[in-house]
């Protein structure tokens, strides 16, 4: 089962980008991963490439994706593109959702990126004067048709950009369309709370509502609380790319090959991203994952220190979060609680059968410490689903020493009871005053849309509160 990523907008790419040097990073070394993210390639010099398309609406993110697909002169590349699957248009979208779901998509795309600069990829023929959205289909059929056994799409986008908010709902609406059988899971990252731009309360109104209405499940980043997790691993000044670095280890970490869904001859049938969701979405309207990896520290040579046991990673992961239920308590005035989770334990050491007991997994502990620490629904028997690998996998902050790890995609009320409820407050406020609306009317978005689109927002945070309950 193949997945097919769509990266959209500035946001998308950028975590895109560091996604894709992991992914690849670890698929030189592992077939199963090789599987899971790279399509193959064809005769002679074609070493396959990643399997993903790369949309924006102006070229500036792009470019630096595509200098990473470039051959070097022994033949080697940092990014294996596919040929035409960097796709742009002329200019941005002004952090205007109307403008990316309604204007975007007829634009036509660039075809004048720098023919000397990007070698792997520039050399496509985009056909006559093509838009970003039929481009866009195209590409992704391409990559669709070229899998074994196609599956579902997995798209990236911000909630407060014009491009990754607007494109990126609009063209999970049009896949659905033309692949309505596929599953589709996205990886939206929300602005921070204090506020980036004037606009960001209605762009992600109107990106949650098509979202809550397209998509299987997705996986919700808050920037506020990535900053901190970063923060955590940095001892300087958080930039974006720590912050991605964060995001991608989290995704990378929870939808890739484990052994314990794998069959007895250990490879990979990809099925993990659309388990994930069988597991962690149990109402199909309730379909937002809160997602953290934590790992194993790191030993360096200016801190020696032991390496942690499962027990003490595990107590990690479940002091954050219970850390994170406190601050909503505190802040909000509200208690969180998990409609479901998977708990992914990836382990290097357990492969080498170590003798050392306390440095193995304890499958029926771990699940029993996040299952107090979730503070899991009571209608739900079975809220936590353990997978196990014996293989590591992360290449983040912590690099390459790091043996343990375990990942978290948890169903948590507080999307809606908070995240949601809280959004419904900034962007009515702004909607009450008409602020801003002649913006998205130029576009095409009328008052009706904005209502029917807090209509399926208010009904997201009613339908938390009764699962929660
Ligand atoms: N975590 C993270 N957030 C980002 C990054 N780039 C932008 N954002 C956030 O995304 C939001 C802005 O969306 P962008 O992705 O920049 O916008 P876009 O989709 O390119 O849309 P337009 O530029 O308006 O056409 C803000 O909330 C930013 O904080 C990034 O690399 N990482
Ligand atoms: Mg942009």
């Amino acid at each position: 089962m193949s997945t097919v990523h769509v990266h959209v907008g500035q946001c998308g790419n950028q975590i895109g980008k560091e996604f894709w040097l992991k992914a690849s990073f670890a698929a030189a070394l592992d077939e199963n991963m090789k599987r899971a993210f790279v399509t193959p390639g064809g005769l002679g010099e074609d070493h396959g490439h990643v399997r993903a398309v790369f949309l924006d609406s102006e070229k500036k993110v792009l470019q630096n994706i595509l200098k990473l697909g470039r051959v070097n002169k022994k033949g080697y590349s940092r990014l294996r593109l596919g040929r035409g699957n960097v796709i742009s248009s002329a200019k941005g979208c002004g952090s205007n959702w109307s403008m990316g779901h309604h204007y975007l998509p007829m634009e036509r795309v660039s075809k004048d990126w720098d023919t000397n600069l990007y070698l792997y990829s520039h050399d496509f023929d985009y056909g006559e004067e093509d838009s970003m959205l039929k481009t866009a289909m195209e590409r992704i059929r391409r990559e669709v048709e070229s899998c074994d056994s196609f599956s579902g799409f997995i798209s990236w986008h911000s909630l407060a950009g014009g491009t990754g908010s607007g494109f990126g709902p609009r063209l999970c609406a049009e896949l659905k369309e033309r692949y309505p059988v596929a599953y589709q899971m996205n990886v939206v990252v929300s602005p921070l709370t204090s506020g980036e731009n004037p606009m960001q309360a209605y762009n992600e109104l109107l990106s949650l509502a098509s979202l809550q209405t397209d998509s299987d499940a997705i996986i919700l980043f808050e920037n506020d609380e990535v900053m901190e997790a970063a923060k955590s691993m940095s001892s300087s000044a958080v930039s974006f790319e720590e912050m991605n670095s964060y995001i991608a280890d989290c995704v990378l970490n929870a939808i890739s090959p484990v052994s314990s869904l794998s069959p007895p001859n250990g490879l990979t049938i990809g099925i993990e991203p659309w388990e994930l969701i069988r597991s962690a979405t149990p109402m199909h309207n309730l379909k937002f994952l809160h997602c953290r990896t934590v790992a194993q520290a790191k030993s360096t040579r200016v801190t020696p220190t032991l390496p942690d046991t499962w027990d003490s990673i595990c107590n990690k992961v479940c002091h954050q979060i219970r850390s994170k239920f406190l601050k909503t308590k505190s802040t909000n005035n509200c208690d969180d609680s998990t409609l479901a989770a998977v708990c992914v334990c990836r382990d290097t050491e357990s492969l080498k059968k170590t003798s050392r007991q306390t440095n193995q997994v304890d499958v029926s502990k771990t699940a029993s410490k996040m299952k107090n620490a979730l503070n899991c629904t009571k209608w739900n028997p079975f809220p936590i689903d353990m997978w196990v690998h014996e293989q590591k996998l992360f290449t983040g902050l912590a690099k390459e020493d790091v043996k343990k790890s375990i990942t978290i995609c948890s169903n948590l009320t507080s999307f809606g009871t908070v995240h949601c409820a809280n959004l419904l407050k900034s962007a009515k406020r702004k909607f009450d005053a008409k602020a801003y609306m002649h913006w998205y009317e130029r576009y095409g978005t009328s008052e009706t849309d904005f209502r029917e689109a807090f209509e399926v927002v208010r009904n997201i945070v009613e339908e938390y509160k009764m699962a929660g309950t």
